[in-house]
């Protein structure tokens, strides 16, 4: 069948243009999904272009994506980015990839053999928040979570990537190899510290001797990571199609901007991705902090009242001059003013570049999507910027607009009566103290008081509790495009 590797492309489609052989798997990454194809192995991929680098990947999806680790493998793991801007695209084939792993086809032995193959110098990782399996609110290890439950009893057969860590360390040490870097790249603010403190915990429950070789030899970098990059769906891929000329189900779209910080801190050794645009520096976390509150913040508050509002994609949002202006208060009145950031960094500049960004109207990223999993990203993205004001007494009526948004949302009904299909790993939990207050203000103080998500000091806030219940009201009075117009 013609694919992408034995195929002519479109002159146009930017090619690795490097001998691909030279590549080795010194990087398993686990998480092959839409963003990591169209964020690091994209990095990884210019550096092979640029220069002499022989670092390739070794993909791995631990939950899911078996059919785009077989149609990977049947296109000499070779596939498309499309970079969508407001008035050109660019196309490039991506060649950083060497081989790709599947649990429920190769097994999990041949995934731990992998990781612990001589030449593996990091394990990254893009396995969303719900994968360190930990306490949203305070980022430590969940003992209570099903995976690590399974995995603590059987940890030849993990399933959890902190499992599937842990073990391939265990195998390194037992050889005498030298352990990797374990970077996280997910949208978790203090993403190394939360890795860290998860595997750490998890192997010393496991075996003590292991957790402390671990603590003294492995290296956990925090990641400021930056792209947006919208679910594949049919229309997307028929439009690379268009433009490649042949079709590429592993193909993904997404913004032309891109930005990576990483704190330079590696064991055995890492690309030079700086020559790829990206930054190594010693300090990452206010440039986590920065990213996490201003834009992912505001892309929840967009996601839970925009959807609630009648919005499919939050370029729909910012057409809307209600929900454009109350983005931007979000970013410059809720979130600018809790960060310490370096000085010169100019946060007005950045939250002008996060407009035109959520603005680009050939990327069609979904509220649906991003209201997913609020759970684990509320905390992340409202919870420090909500103790900023309580401790200073400044207003936060947007942080409480959103969280009052996703409390309507995960009623899983919306405005015109229609069911939600809320995708949260606490869903039913929600649900069950949905279902008891129904759509009354009742039910703002009993959302507030689940742990996992607002810690004592937030959720049993008096002040918390009225302005949440105040923008909860008015949503159910007068709907989310009234409630974000009088913001
Ligand atoms: P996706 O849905 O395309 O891929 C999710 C990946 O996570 C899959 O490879 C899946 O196998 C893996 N996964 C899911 N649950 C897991 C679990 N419990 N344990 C281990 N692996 C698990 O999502 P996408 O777009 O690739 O995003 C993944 C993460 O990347 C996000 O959650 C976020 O933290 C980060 N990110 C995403 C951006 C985007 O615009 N898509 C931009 C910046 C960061
Ligand atoms: C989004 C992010 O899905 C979400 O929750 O807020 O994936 C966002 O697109 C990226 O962080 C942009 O870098």
């Amino acid at each position: 069948m013609k694919n992408i590797a034995n195929t002519t492309l479109n002159s146009s489609t930017m090619q690795p243009g490097y001998d691909r052989s030279r590549l080795k798997s010194k990087i398993v990454h686990l998480g092959f999904g839409a963003f990591h194809r169209a964020h690091q192995a994209l990095f990884t991929n210019e550096l092979a272009q640029k220069t002499d680098s022989d670092w390739g990947y070794c993909e791995v999806n631990l939950f899911g994506g078996e059919e785009l680790i077989e149609q990977l493998r049947e296109q000499d793991h070779l596939y498309t980015v499309a970079e969508k801007g407001a008035e050109k695209n660019d196309v490039k084939v991506i060649g950083s990839v060497c081989e790709s792993l599947h649990p429920t086809f190769d097994g999990e032995e041949a995934v731990i053999e992998k990781m612990a193959e001589p030449q593996v110098a990091i394990v990254s990782m893009t396995i969303t928040e719900k994968g360190y399996c930990a306490d949203p609110a305070t980022g430590k290890l969940d003992k209570n979570n099903a995976l690590v439950i399974a995995d603590l009893a059987n940890p030849n057969q993990p399933k959890s990537a902190l499992g599937y860590i842990v073990q391939a360390l265990k195998v390194r040490r037992e050889r005498g190899l030298t352990p990797f870097t374990v970077m996280s790249c997910d949208n978790v603010q203090e993403n190394g510290h939360v890795a860290k403190s998860a595997i750490l915990e998890f192997a010393k429950l496991l075996d003590a001797e292991l957790g402390a070789w671990i603590e003294a030899n492995v290296t956990f970098p925090c990641t400021m990571v930056d792209r947006i990059v919208p679910a594949a769906t049919e229309e997307t891929l028929n439009e690379i199609t268009d433009l490649l000329g042949v079709q590429d189900p592993c193909s993904i779209a997404c913004e032309p901007f891109r930005q990576w910080v990483i704190e330079d801190n590696f064991v055995a050794g890492r690309p030079d991705w700086n020559i790829a645009g990206a930054e190594f520096v010693a300090d990452v976390v206010p440039y986590e902090e920065m990213k996490l509150r201003m834009l992912n913040g505001s892309h929840s508050f967009l996601a839970y009242l925009g959807y609630l509002g009648g919005y499919a994609h939050i370029s729909d949002t910012m057409t809307d001059e209600g929900y454009r202006k109350a983005a931007f208060d979000m970013m410059m009145k809720a979130q600018a003013p809790s960060l310490n950031m370096p000085e010169g960094t100019d946060l007005e500049g950045y939250a002008k570049l996060l407009i035109d960004r959520f603005t680009n109207p050939s990327l069609k990223h979904k509220t649906w999507q991003i209201a997913m999993d609020g759970s684990q990203k509320i905390p992340q993205r409202m919870g420090g910027s909500l103790r900023f004001h309580l401790e200073q007494g400044s207003d936060f009526k947007w942080l409480a607009a959103g969280i009052a948004g996703w409390m309507r949302y995960v009623s899983a009904v919306d405005e015109q009566g229609n069911e939600i299909d809320v995708r949260d790993p606490m869903a039913e939990q929600l649900k069950a103290v949905c279902d008891v207050h129904g759509q009354n203000v009742s039910v703002v103080p009993a959302l507030l008081s689940i742990e996992a998500v607002f810690a004592p000091e937030i959720g049993q806030n008096p002040q918390v509790i009225d302005a949440v219940s105040s923008a909860y009201q008015s949503l159910i009075e007068k709907g989310a495009r009234a409630t974000v117009a009088a913001l």
